[in-house]
């Protein structure tokens, strides 16, 4: 939010160039290099044997869970070699590094000094390795012990004016066992102030899921990938995100899938692939992958989506009977009348222009459609973040109803998730808006009468602290500062808290903006061997599908001052509840009481030790993939939502913030983005090659980023101007650099999600600065 020609590098935004080098636009992901890159990834941050015994263990059944993403395993068949992919085995890397930071680092560090470093150089310091406090006024963090740092936070807990002046974020590598105690330690202090990675994720898929279909999870499994007819996927990159997600594609089109991408950006895992775990692949041999590359303007999806619909229409009165599914409508759905005359009311031509595509385009992507019924629609952050995303995704759900498309095999909705146990934190009821009936079991297992009140979801967290009624931020995992919209904002509502606490692995720049006290809680990651008091623990968690599955640790942790996320909830609750509370957390030290007391609590966790123990673990209930739609009426419902676009003014631009190759979410791993042929630079922004001319631009050229929104105007400064083939009025830059720009109060409509994706920006070129 700063206006001044002269930026002072601040805390929370130091980052400068560091000097892009260009290469080819890759139409192909994975193969050879994508093993090299990942084999030598490991071994260099954790040596040799470390290493390899991480990646053989990776997503194996009875090993751990990959922390990268949330796409499922394979049910049956796993690769002898390994099931992991480029990306994985670079999460691991991180985690599994044998650098560690001890208090001799923080000693020799200042935070002003680390909070100079660029996010790449943060994440490659190393593993946290003790317990850390930054006492008030200090310039150093210093050690203390466990015993301390619980008291010190149970005390500042313990002397708010009420419970509900200190919040408690959840990121979604959090396992099960962990995310139900946190839930429950949360609630037994007093409040529902429980936001998450997800109210910046997937919630908009949440809401649409359940008030359309009434569950907020998608229907397919992995087996509907290998029979479905047709599969879209709109406003995702699985090559980079979800690489595992390819090795489904490649199969469902060998059984003679048809694949429809449907994204601004013709990204390469989506044009074609090579099975690195496959002989083919490692030789170098590519399927191609998408049959229809659809460049759609930053949300254009919804007039896509309702312009196909339309055409389907029309084509069912040419051919009556063979196109949409009747029965099913009758049968299973809601509100059809109507949403027929909303379409038919809209102007097709209109439709094509607000979507950015011909009509021929839209005509080929409803051939394809047309006589098929097994049809999968996925979809992830190129549909949540923008402010119509409920309505987008129901849009894609009315899709499916006309179709028949839900509850039958080889067809459904499939958003796919990001962290790889979001989906499962959720289940345990990490939710700021808990139903009546989880708060009800709560209250008869735990004799305890939970808060009834809503709590604070991400944005309305952010805006509490500013306004001085959150004081005390606590987080179980993530990177808050930086994952968040309005990053100078954010920064002066962490400021303002008297206490900010992060459970990590990595260090990261939430360490480093902090409120007038900080505590750094570092704790075990998914491939660190978990032993409390004497035995092997594990844990579990569910993936985009709703499998739950045993997680199990092999590396042995790098210091011994480490604790695992549920033993810290256990004592924090203890400390800062002491004899307020009856539960007994000294018996959740053994993980199995903590399932027994999930499965006494959260439904379909029946047999949850035992199931969980099963290799491959076990499927959650899934109405939907029954056909049962658990709405009010029982039916599925068509949605009818007008299109809405926002006010633009001539020299405006869209622009969407998005994922390189090299990082996950705000941890940078390298500063290239391979697939995009963008080398050495993240400070990039992506433009049309009309758009610069407009603007008298070249490729390389360096320009400031300014967006307005409600009077107050934000910056960022210093970004390199790249062509690059992206439809007109569209631009690209990666989060989170310019989360800078990202208004508070941009959000998506019901779900209140940041807007990432649909940030207005004037881009202007840079004046140098003034010395
Ligand atoms: N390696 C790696 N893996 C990850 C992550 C990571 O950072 N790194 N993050 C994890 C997490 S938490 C998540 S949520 C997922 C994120 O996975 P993705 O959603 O794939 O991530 P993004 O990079 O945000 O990509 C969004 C895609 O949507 C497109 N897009 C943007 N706007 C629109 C639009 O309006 N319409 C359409 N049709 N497309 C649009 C972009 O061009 C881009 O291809 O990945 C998870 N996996
Ligand atoms: N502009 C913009 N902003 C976005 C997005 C976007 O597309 N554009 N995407 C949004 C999305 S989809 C998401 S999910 C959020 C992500 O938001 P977060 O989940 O808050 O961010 P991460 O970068 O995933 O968090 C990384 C940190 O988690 C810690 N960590 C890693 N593993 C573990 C573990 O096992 N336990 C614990 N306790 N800590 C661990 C490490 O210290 C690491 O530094 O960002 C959102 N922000
Ligand atoms: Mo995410």
């Amino acid at each position: 939010m700063s206006d001044e020609a002269t930026p002072v590098p601040q805390a929370e935004n130091p980052e400068e160039l560091t000097g892009l080098k260009r290469g080819k636009i890759k139409t192909v992901a994975a193969g050879i290099p994508a093993v090299v890159s990942s084999m030598e990834k490991v071994i260099g941050e954790a040596g040799f044997a470390r290493g390899m015994k991480g990646l053989w263990q990776l997503n194996k059944k009875g090993g751990f869970d990959c922390p990268s993403c949330a796409w499922p395993d394979p049910d049956d068949e796993r690769s002898g070699v390994a099931e992991y992919c480029e990306n994985g085995a670079r999460a691991v890397a991180e985690e599994a590094t044998a650098k560690k930071l001890t208090a001799s680092f923080f000693a020799e560090n200042s935070v002003q000094d680390l909070a100079a470093l660029s996010d790449h150089e943060i994440g490659s310091k190393g593993r946290l390795a003790e317990p850390m406090f930054l006492p008030k006024g200090a310039t150093h963090y210093q050690p203390i012990s466990w015993e301390g740092a619980f008291q010190k936070i149970a005390q500042t807990l313990n002397q708010l004016a009420s419970p509900d002046e200190a919040i408690f974020y959840t990121s979604g590598r959090t396992s099960n066992e962990a995310a139900f105690l946190y839930q429950l330690f949360v609630r037994a202090y007093g409040t529902n102030n429980l936001p998450d990675c997800s109210n910046m994720c997937h919630e908009s898929s949440g809401v649409a899921l359940s008030e359309s279909l009434g569950i907020g999870k998608g229907s397919v499994t992995l087996g509907d990938f290998y029979e479905t007819e047709v599969v879209m996927i709109l406003g995702q990159n699985p090559g980079t995100n979800h690489p595992r997600m390819l090795t489904a594609l490649q199969k469902g089109k060998a059984n003679g899938a048809k694949i429809i991408s449907v994204n601004p950006l013709p990204e390469a895992g989506l044009m074609g692939f090579s099975n690195p775990q496959t002989v083919k692949g490692i030789l170098g041999i590519d399927t191609a992958l998408t049959d229809l590359f659809l460049p759609i303007k930053i949300n254009g999806d919804m007039a896509f989506l309702k312009a196909v619909q339309l055409l389907l229409l029309q084509e069912e009165q040419r051919e009556p009977g063979k196109v949409i599914d009747r029965d099913f409508i009758a049968k299973s759905t809601a509100g059809f009348n109507d949403f027929e005359n909303h379409l038919k009311e809209q102007n097709q031509e209109a439709l094509c222009r607000a979507s950015g595509l011909s009509l021929t385009q839209i005509r080929e992507a409803v051939a394809l459609l047309k006589h098929k019924t097994k049809i999968i629609i996925c979809w992830a952050m190129g549909l949540t973040q923008h402010k119509n995303a409920v309505d987008t995704i129901k849009e894609v759900v009315n899709l499916l109803l006309l179709k028949g498309s839900i509850g039958k095999p080889g067809a459904g909705t499939c958003p796919v998730r990001g962290h790889s146990n979001v989906q499962g934190d959720r289940t345990m009821g990490i939710v700021e808006t808990p139903s009546p009936a989880l708060l009800k079991k709560l209250e008869e297992n735990f004799h305890f009468t939970p808060p009834a009140k809503h709590g604070y979801d991400v944005v309305e967290c952010i805006k509490a602290m500013h306004a001085g009624k959150g004081k005390v931020f606590f987080a179980m995992g993530g990177n808050f500062l930086s994952a968040t919209p309005d990053t100078t904002l954010t920064a002066e509502a962490l400021r303002k808290c008297s206490l900010t606490v992060q459970v990590s692995t990595k260090l990261n720049r939430s360490h480093l903006v902090h409120g007038e006290e900080a505590i750094i809680l570092p704790c075990l990651g998914r491939s660190d061997e978990d032993v409390v008091k004497g035995e092997v623990q594990f844990v579990s968690c569910e993936n985009s599908m709703g499998v739950v599955q045993s997680s199990k640790g092999v590396l042995k942790p790098i210091s011994d001052h480490l604790l695992s996320e549920p033993v810290i909830v256990c004592r924090l609750a203890k400390a800062t509840l002491g004899a307020r509370s009856k539960i007994n957390w000294d018996r959740y030290e053994h993980y199995d009481a903590i399932r027994e007391d999930i499965e006494r609590t959260i439904p379909g966790f029946t047999n949850y030790n035992e199931r969980v123990r099963m290799p491959g673990g076990f499927y959650l209930p899934n109405g939907n993939r029954e056909g049962v739609f658990q709405t009010a009426s029982a039916k599925a419902h068509f949605n009818v939502a007008p299109l809405s676009t926002l006010p633009m003014e001539d020299d405006d631009l869209m622009m969407m913030t998005i994922r390189s190759h090299d990082q996950f979410n705000t941890t940078v791993y390298g500063l290239n983005d391979r697939y995009r042929g963008i080398y050495n630079e993240r400070r990039v922004v992506l433009m049309n090659e009309k758009d610069m001319h407009q603007r008298h631009l070249q490729d390389g050229d360096l320009v400031d980023l300014v967006n307005h929104f409600e009077g107050i105007e934000r910056v960022a400064h210093k970004f390199v101007v790249v062509k690059y083939p992206i439809p007109e009025g569209c631009t690209a830059t990666y989060f989170p650099e310019t989360n800078v720009l990202v208004p508070i109060n941009s959000v998506a409509d019901k779900s209140n999600t940041p807007t990432s994706k649909q940030v207005i920006i004037k881009v202007k070129k840079h004046v140098a600065e003034r010395s």
